[in-house]
């Protein structure tokens, strides 16, 4: 029986793959009953087959607001990631090609200590906890999600910006095997590799997360494995996924959306239901599994945390 090495970030117990025990437990099978029932090791394997297994160990979130969680399946079934297709109820069943083994994360730029760091050794740098957040995409739908992962800020300390960093700079894997949309050439739907920006104070503000999991599994391929950005107050085109490099620069980064489409996307991209999108109006959203909509709350909901970032500024002008 192969167990999984331990990490410090998952549970103190065997975590044993589902694939792994159905295999054990038709071999038990054929043993027979009565040998099954004389092993304690035997009885544990079955204790242990409580699927969906939880693999991560987290500090839970008290979810102060009350906020209403959207289901497991609505969260990874609706998922915005281009590199796979445009098509959000299509990419659940494409995303298996993102290989995430052996993933890497370099940390360069403007830092006392950049590094080049095995994903692994990264996350035990950190207490992992869960966040529970609105979500709301620019597209008009949105969500709550119970992330798992560690504040931007505690690794942003780690590896000591120097004073002439002002932004941070995030980029997506490039990878052809991983993603087709990177296979179609000058057919590609984006330029790659998809790129997004942080102001150092936005990153430094406590709801900025480096998302690891949801509902305590490691991040689901279709929601940007191995690891993401969270940033619940702004549009969820800035939570960029699938995250191999973090650069610490001076200029504000230019981003993909804006890149693309710098009429109706920018760099700021804070949800704000007083400025319409240039093609629809953005006062209100449809939660993922429901029918009717609701209001779109000034910054997200995450008024009273961010409001401060931007009080000398023309949020129609920085849009
Ligand atoms: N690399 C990359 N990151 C990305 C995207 C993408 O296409 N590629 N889409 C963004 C958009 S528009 C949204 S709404 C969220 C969707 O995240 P979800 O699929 O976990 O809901 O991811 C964002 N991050
Ligand atoms: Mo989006």
């Amino acid at each position: 029986m192969k167990i999984i090495r331990k990490k410090s970030w998952q549970l103190n117990e065997n975590i044993i793959t589902s694939k792994e025990l159905f295999e054990k437990r038709r071999s038990f099978i054929k043993l027979g009953a009565a040998t099954l029932v004389s092993s304690g090791a035997i009885m544990e394997l079955f204790a242990n087959e409580k699927l969906p297994t939880q693999t991560l160990n987290y500090i839970k979130d008290k979810n102060i607001n009350n906020l209403k969680l959207n289901t497991y399946e609505q969260i990874t079934s609706h998922n915005n990631f281009y590199e796979f297709t445009t098509k959000q109820s299509a990419v659940k069943d494409m995303a298996h090609t993102l290989k995430t083994e052996n993933w890497k994360v370099t940390i360069d730029g403007l830092v006392e200590k950049p590094m080049e760091v095995d994903l692994d050794d990264l996350i035990k740098m950190f207490d992992i906890e869960e966040r529970i957040y609105r979500f709301r995409c620019v597209e008009g739908w949105s969500m709550v999600v119970p992330w798992n992962g560690f504040t931007l800020s505690s690794l942003i300390k780690k590896v000591k910006p120097l004073s002439n960093a002002k932004y941070l700079r995030f980029e997506t894997l490039v990878d052809k095997d991983s993603f087709p949309d990177q296979n179609r050439g000058v057919f590609a739907t984006l330029d790659y590799p998809y790129v997004e920006g942080l102001r150092m104070d936005e990153a430094m503000n406590d709801l900025s997360f480096l998302a690891i999991g949801l509902y305590g599994e490691v991040m689901p391929k279709q929601n940007g494995a191995p690891i993401r950005l969270v940033v619940p107050w702004k549009y969820g085109f800035k939570s960029i996924k699938s995250i191999v490099k973090i650069s610490f620069v001076e200029k504000e980064p230019l981003n993909t959306w804006q890149i693309q489409n710098p009429k109706e996307y920018g760099f700021y991209a804070n949800v704000n239901p007083n400025v319409d999108h240039p093609r629809w109006s953005q006062k209100k959203e449809r939660v993922l599994g429901s029918f009717l909509k609701q209001n779109t709350l000034m910054f997200n909901g995450y008024e009273k945390e961010v409001a401060s970032l931007y009080k000398n500024m023309d949020l129609t002008k920085y849009f």
